[in-house]
């Protein structure tokens, strides 16, 4: 068994969904390597003392430079605002260390470039956290997909809902509403939200090669948390685009932050010549399946459970009909970054692939502000 030591760079929400899947990974996964939780590093070390505790991390750094410099660290796991994620990215890079990476990627493109080019020039494993991937619905759609069930395809239709963002009075900044300001964030929902339903439509339905996008921002001004003066708000509140696949199809995206009633709705449907399949994260156990070849008199959308041992990720956890949750994507996305070191096989979504998402989204949020269509 070898150790893969671990450095956690960050502890928000996210700190914590990939400690879990690092500790539960090997409980129900085979792999010759095993995470150990070796560093947690953030700036606060009263606040970074209980979560370390709390997740068994053996020691706390407060500079990511200093955990960057440490032999007993194999992997760097950056969980911190985007506006942090190159400068790390690079340097861990540059010291050897295997790195997985909050999603985006990036800033923009631009600094997406620099990131592939320094980890590919390192060779070092690298990965990105477009977790949606490893619901096992989602999984098994990819499956259904490539087995060609579908036929040609003609539409994909994807949302990501939220409506934190309708109160004035949030701030923007700081640790808790980062991702309102745009120094830190890079872009509002297209970066934070569409880019998961990029990711996800990349690796479904191929590349997209032309985008035509809308956005808007409906709170013009917001207090900054860390200055207590009003500035304006320069990210996108809500955003729309149309675009065109490789493979022929076309392609209609929707995120806001202002859908009242939606606290964080990601779905997708994808409309082929013999069937359909459709998903949501708040039944994300279930994926719908229409298929046009049935017997008439039954044919209809079925609800496939999944939940079954044959069913991706399922043989691994409970007995068929007990369905697992949002916490097992990030368990799976470890369990498959242990399984890519086991066999030297690389890991997916590699910076590489999440680059594909960032040029997407720097597209549409050109094509926005032009009101063009743009070329990926
Ligand atoms: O990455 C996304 C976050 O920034 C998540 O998948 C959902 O939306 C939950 O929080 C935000």
């Amino acid at each position: 068994m070898k150790e893969l030591r671990i450095g956690m760079i960050g502890y928000g929400f996210m700190g914590k969904t990939h400690s879990n899947a690092y500790v539960q990974a090997p409980n129900f996964f085979q792999s010759e390597h095993k995470p150990v939780l070796k560093a947690l590093c953030a700036r606060n070390l009263e606040k970074a003392k209980p979560f370390a505790e709390n997740w068994g991390y053996e020691s706390i750094e407060t500079d990511w430079r200093a955990l960057l410099k440490r032999d007993d660290i194999d992997a760097v796991d950056i969980c911190t605002p985007n506006n942090l994620h190159k400068e790390i990215a690079i340097e861990a890079a540059k010291a050897g260390k295997m790195i997985l990476c909050e999603k985006p990627l990036a800033m923009n493109t631009a600094e997406g470039e620099e990131m592939v080019a320094a980890v590919e020039k390192a060779g070092v494993p690298n990965m990105v956290w477009y977790n949606y991937r490893r619901v096992p619905a989602v999984s098994l759609a990819k499956q259904i997909l490539d087995s060609g069930k579908l036929g040609r395809i003609f539409h994909y239709r994807a949302n990501f809902l939220q409506d934190w963002t309708i109160n004035a009075d949030v701030p923007q900044g700081g640790a808790a509403t980062w991702r309102l300001d745009v120094d830190a964030a890079g872009s509002g929902v297209t970066g934070d939200l569409l880019a998961h339903c990029i990711d996800t439509a990349l690796w479904l339905n191929g590349s997209i090669t032309d985008v035509t996008a809308m956005t808007e921002t409906f709170v013009k001004e917001r207090m900054h948390a860390e200055t207590g003066k009003k500035t304006p708000v320069e990210i996108d509140d809500a955003c729309s685009f149309l675009c065109h696949f490789k493979n022929g199809s076309l392609g209609l995206f929707e995120s806001t932050r202002y859908a009242r009633g939606h606290k964080a709705l990601y779905t997708f449907e994808i409309n082929g010549e013999n069937a359909s399949i459709r998903w949501d994260l708040h039944d994300l156990h279930r994926l719908e399946y229409f298929d046009h070849a049935d017997e008439s008199i039954v044919r209809g959308w079925r609800s496939i459970h999944v939940s079954d041992g044959d069913q991706p990720y399922m043989g691994n956890w409970w007995v068929p009909g007990l369905q697992i949750g949002y916490e097992h994507s990030f368990t799976h996305q470890v369990a498959d970054f242990l399984k890519s070191l086991d066999t030297g096989e690389p890991a997916h979504p590699s910076f590489r692939d999440a680059l594909e998402t960032q040029r997407v989204c720097d597209a549409v949020l050109t094509s926005a502000k032009k009101r063009s269509w743009e070329n990926v």
